[in-house]
């Protein structure tokens, strides 16, 4: 129980922040109110669409479809609302909810939105996502529709996170990968529950090996103070800091960051890039797993310069 609300208001903290900018810091106004007003957006392949639902402060919750059949899943509703809006939309069926972890910016709305769309299918890895109904574990497979849905157990910021890789058979166009809070657009999640070992197995064994043109959609946009952290670990890195600039125009323009690919987080995201000698002495470490666990831990302190 304690635990729960640790993790609660650790999660909270962008919300509060955004509050105290907004009142006491003039210059800072039009960056919050760039963030209420961050746009829906749709990235639309011949096989799957997948539209991106802003949510809370910082969280997406993301409606895939499967545009042969018109079945629909939602990863990570929190804003049921919106999702229902987002389905009436689209013109879809909705059937399935893929959810990442326990955490309330993620799970909080799973039992809201069964009350309003009865009998969907609540896919998770683990007993504290609210309305589970399908328990799933590493490589458990089944399909949106046409679409082919394989689970990724990447234990570590919570210990039953899963990531959902998305497929279609025949296609020539790049899947898609929904990563919770494992893997952030050139960052990682807090290992609240897990360890420098296992967040290199999630980032550098599992997703890393996933196809290089892999499209990933994180559960926040988080890739400004990322980038940040990266341009302080690898100042000399040319790949962050067109990234940081490009991510800065993006965002001021209330667009989201997302997706990446993961070819692209392994030239600018210092978590994926552990084994790179530059990220290594920057921990003072020549193990990779060991400067995982440095780096995080200074990004756990990190003061995010203004620009
Ligand atoms: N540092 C976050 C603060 C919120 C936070 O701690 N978020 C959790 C997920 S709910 C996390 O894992 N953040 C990754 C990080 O701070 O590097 C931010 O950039 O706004
Ligand atoms: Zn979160």
């Amino acid at each position: 129980m304690l635990f729960r609300s640790l993790v609660a208001s650790a999660c909270a903290i962008g919300v509060l922040g955004a509050a105290t900018t907004f009142k006491f810091s003039p210059p800072s106004l039009c960056r919050a109110l760039l963030h209420s007003s961050r746009r829906s957006s749709l990235v639309a392949q011949s096989d799957m669409k997948v539209e991106l639902l802003p949510a809370l402060t910082d969280n997406y919750m993301y409606l895939l479809i499967d545009r042969d059949t018109r079945e629909a899943a939602v990863v990570d509703p929190v804003e049921p609302g919106k999702v229902v809006d987002a389905v009436k939309k689209h013109g879809v069926k909705l059937t399935t909810v893929l959810t990442t972890h326990h955490h309330w910016d993620h799970a909080g709305g799973n039992e809201k939105l069964l009350k309003l769309v009865p009998g969907l299918r609540v896919y998770g890895g683990d007993d504290r996502v609210g309305a589970l109904t399908q328990k799933v574990t590493h490589y458990n497979t089944f399909k949106i529709g046409s679409l082919n849905v394989k689970c990724l157990f990447t234990p570590c910021h919570t210990t039953g996170h899963i990531c959902y890789f998305v497929t279609k058979d025949k296609s020539s166009e790049p899947p898609a990968v929904f990563t919770g809070d494992t893997l952030f657009v050139a960052g990682c999640g807090k290992f609240f529950e897990g360890t420098a070992e296992e967040m290199y197995k999630a980032l550098i064994d599992i997703l890393g090996r996933l196809p290089p043109e892999t499209r990933v959609y994180c559960g926040h946009e988080y890739t400004i103070n990322n980038l940040k952290f990266a341009r302080h670990v690898e100042p000399n890195n040319e790949a962050v800091r067109k990234k940081l600039a490009w991510a800065k125009e993006t965002y001021n323009n209330g667009e989201p960051t997302i997706p990446s690919t993961i070819a692209d987080e392994f030239t600018y995201n210092p978590f994926m890039r552990v084994r790179e000698k530059s990220v290594q002495d920057h921990a003072g470490k020549s193990d990779p797993i060991e400067t995982m666990g440095i780096i995080r831990k200074e990004k756990d302190n990190f003061r995010v310069p203004k620009d």
